[in-house]
């Protein structure tokens, strides 16, 4: 099974984080990526910096046929696409799609670590993952989810909203 994230804490053309979220999801359908789960919509302020514009963030099960490599080529055209600039790490932005688990392959190249070199203190990865598999493990320490949320600092994990879905319009 494929695990993405995606994340957005800046407007943009296509409207609010929410909007930009939604617009990522067609084009990745678009794109031949078949989208199996997904979860709600989830607020977090933004790490490490938290003087900058809160995310929203989404975790989505999705089939694809080809590589991972190949799977990031397309994510990095879509981020692209819908205005992207190049940005350093962790500053805002309006689309961030991250590839978290492809079918729990272990890669470690320059431009694309699997599984997410970072997913194991990440509220914002781990929550909306358990929503949508609650039965996932880490591919490489075979960690429950479960025990990997329990294991995140109790601030980080009191720090995420799930938005409901009649919210959305007023984020
Ligand atoms: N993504 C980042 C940096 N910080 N913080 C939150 N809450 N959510 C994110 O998706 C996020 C972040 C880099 O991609
Ligand atoms: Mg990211
Ligand atoms: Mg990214």
């Amino acid at each position: 099974m494929i695990f993405l994230n995606i994340g957005s804490n800046l407007n943009s053309k296509y409207g609010n984080r929410s909007d930009n979220i939604l617009r990522s999801i067609e084009l990745l359908v678009s794109k031949e990526i078949k989208i199996i789960k997904k979860s709600g919509f989830y607020e977090t302020p933004s790490y490490p910096d938290k003087s900058y514009p809160k995310f929203l963030n989404i975790s989505l099960c999705v089939l694809y046929q080809k590589t991972a490599k190949e799977l990031l080529y397309n994510i990095s055209l879509i981020e692209k696409q819908m205005g992207r600039k190049k940005i350093k790490r962790n500053d805002p932005r309006i689309i961030d799609i991250d590839i978290i688990d492809f079918n729990k392959e272990i890669i470690n190249h320059d431009n694309l670590t699997l599984p997410h070199r970072s997913l194991k203190d990440r509220n914002f990865v781990l929550i909306p993952l358990k929503e949508i598999c609650p039965d996932w493990s880490h591919p490489i320490s075979n960690e429950k989810i479960d025990i990997l949320i329990e294991k995140l600092e109790s601030s980080s994990r009191n720090e995420i909203t799930r938005i409901n879905q009649s919210d959305i319009n007023n984020l």
